[in-house]
């Protein structure tokens, strides 16, 4: 781990960490950039990814999210979500906020977890916002590119969709109060599997920053780092979490 003193993580009192989907690549979900390979590469996420596209065209858009969550379905967390939920444990307190829409850090024994843009698993009305439970919202075998006409609300009979934040809607109010106030009170900060282009969230590093904490990137790309108070961890997420935590044990373990 170039220039990152393991004292940083070890003498944490209150660790957060920030995830996009980079930290579920090795669990085989596309990351959000290349989420769109295959049948989906003639389409731009961002305007998929919206209330309007969803207007549109609500099978295209439907069948894009149930292709995605029958995708996660399948997927099983990776070790960095296990080192992610093992840290935890290990530290007085860590606040853990994603970006991303699965639950693999849930399934990794990850608690409270304060997810910004939503879930795959929490579809709604798009007319009374009413939760669905209905089980043809849960995605049985979904080709790649199939267009599914949403289920329909119970109780006003409008669409049913996905439960993320789509670009252009605001992000709920209680997640981002929460990951703001972590950001302001954290000593460090571990941003791992993002590009940081998505606003609001992706101005968390930089509260936490200006409140004096430490930041340490785990990203396959170097992020600039000035070794002081800012440090890159570059590689893969799978690789680099569960080889921090060994060596937290070894310094732990002591001489
Ligand atoms: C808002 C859910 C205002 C959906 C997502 C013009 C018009 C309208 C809005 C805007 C505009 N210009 C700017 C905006 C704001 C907009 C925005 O930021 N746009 C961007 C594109 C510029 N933001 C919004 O619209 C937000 N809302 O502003 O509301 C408002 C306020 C009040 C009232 C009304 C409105 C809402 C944004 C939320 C969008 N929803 N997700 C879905 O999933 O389909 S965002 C989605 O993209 C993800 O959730 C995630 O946040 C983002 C993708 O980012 P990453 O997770 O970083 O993934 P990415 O693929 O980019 O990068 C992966 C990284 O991992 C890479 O760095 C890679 O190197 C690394 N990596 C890969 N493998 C590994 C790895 N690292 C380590 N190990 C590995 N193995
Ligand atoms: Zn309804």
């Amino acid at each position: 781990m170039t220039g990152f003193d393991l004292r940083i993580l070890r003498d944490a009192r209150h660790v957060l960490v920030f995830t996009g989907a980079g930290v579920s690549a090795r669990s085989g979900i596309p990351t959000f950039r290349d989420a769109l390979g295959g049948l989906w590469s003639r389409y731009d996420p961002a305007s998929l990814a919206t209330a309007d596209a969803f207007r549109q065209d609500p099978a295209l858009v439907w069948g894009w999210y149930q292709w995605r969550r029958a995708q996660v379905l399948a997927a099983r967390p990776n070790p960095a979500h296990l080192a992610i939920a093992e840290l935890a444990r290990r530290v007085p307190r860590l606040t853990l906020v994603t970006q991303n829409v699965d639950d693999l850090h849930e399934r990794a024994g990850s608690q409270e977890v304060i997810h910004l843009h939503g879930s795959l698993h929490a579809p709604r009305c798009f007319a009374c916002a009413r939760a669905y439970a209905g089980s043809d919202a849960e995605p049985a075998r979904v080709e790649e590119g199939e267009r599914i006409e949403p289920p329909r609300c119970l109780r006003c009979n409008g669409r049913i969709r996905p439960g993320v934040v789509w670009f252009g809607e605001a992000l709920p109010e209680r997640p981002w109060r929460e990951a703001l106030a972590a950001a302001r009170a954290c000593d460090l900060l571990l941003v791992v599997g993002t590009s940081g282009l998505v606003m609001p969230a992706a101005q968390l590093p930089q509260v936490a920053r200006q409140n004096g904490a430490k930041v340490v990137h785990v990203n396959l790309d170097a992020e600039p780092a000035d070794g002081a108070t800012t440090f890159t961890l570059a590689g893969d997420a799978a690789e680099i979490l569960p080889r921090l935590l060994l060596q937290m044990a070894d310094d732990q373990a002591g001489p």
